[in-house]
């Protein structure tokens, strides 16, 4: 724990905040502006940021300091600009499943079609396997690539697969650790302010995500994954970017095979013409739940 208070010309006190927030009332944007830029400054307490992430995780934000949440963590660092591609942007986003291989194969056929991919991804996350970690099963790939490689390569190739460096949205790297050992993972705005600060910042002008509903995946009842897809649905229109949501089934494992070397050359034969990765899938049981946006 770091034991940083507010400077004393800090225009507010933490403990305000976290009292507000407590009692179930509604942050200002400007509080809001100010504790996710001092926080990512370590110029707020871990154990006053800790304190704040559980009242929101029992109050909720509503919807204007949801965005407004958000758009502070998106200004905490860099944001990139695919403006001078001349094609279009459009991004995927998975909340995670076991055997959710579906990035590899689907970034190059996007590609195909003209559409540039800027895949920032991620680790793997409880129970689930990243993208980052699949590929590193191949001997020879490097998750990190400079900003330049990629404008390079999306010109080029028309999709990358990469980690997000360490200037994209700093303050989630920070919150992100901080929830993960306070029990405040499992907070919906905190979730979607987490997931789309960081697809928003990467400046794609479409974003297709897919929520993961089942027994394998963070949420479990078709309500609260409804709940987190529309939340992350709104973030993303608000911010002007073309956004929907899948809720699909994970329930049972994806596709035929688990395991990061298994799924890359799974995913290499779907691209080869073999099997389809639904076709496991019972016909009874449809993939898609439901859609939104
Ligand atoms: N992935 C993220 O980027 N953020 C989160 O809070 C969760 C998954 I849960």
């Amino acid at each position: 724990m770091t034991t940083a208070t507010s400077p004393s010309h800090a225009p507010f006190h933490a403990v305000d905040l976290i009292r507000t927030k407590r009692d179930g009332g509604e942050l200002s944007d400007a509080q809001i502006d100010w504790v996710i830029a001092a926080y990512t400054a370590h110029e707020i307490a871990e154990e006053q940021m800790s304190a704040l992430a559980m009242a929101v995780f029992f109050r909720g934000l509503s919807g204007r300091e949801l965005n407004r949440w958000t758009q502070a963590m998106i200004n905490s660092g860099e944001r990139l600009d695919f403006s001078s591609l001349s094609k279009p942007t459009a991004d995927k986003h998975s909340t995670g499943g076991v055997g959710d291989k579906i990035t590899l194969p689907l970034a190059p056929l996007v590609a195909a079609c003209g559409v540039a991919v800027p895949q920032l991804s991620g680790r793997g996350l409880g129970h689930t396997g990243g993208t980052l970690d699949k590929l590193e099963s191949i001997p020879g790939w490097r998750a990190s690539v400079t900003n330049e490689e990629m404008l390079r390569q999306l010109a080029e190739v028309g999709a990358v697969i990469c980690a997000a460096g360490a200037g994209l949205v700093p303050a989630d790297k920070k919150l992100y650790a901080l929830r993960d050992v306070t029990g405040t993972v499992e907070s919906i705005p905190l979730i979607a302010s987490s997931i789309m600060s960081k697809k928003l910042a990467t400046g794609t002008a479409a974003l297709v995500l897919d929520v993961k509903v089942g027994s394998g995946a963070f949420m479990k009842t078709l309500e609260s994954a409804s709940e987190l897809a529309q939340t992350m649905v709104d973030l993303g229109q608000a911010a002007g970017v073309r956004t929907m949501a899948l809720l699909t089934d994970m329930s049972s494992p994806l596709g035929l095979t688990a395991g990061n070397a298994l799924e890359v050359e799974e995913s290499i034969e779907v691209l080869a013409g073999g099997y389809a990765i639904g076709d496991t899938v019972p016909e009874e049981r449809p993939l898609i739940l439901d859609r939104i946006g």
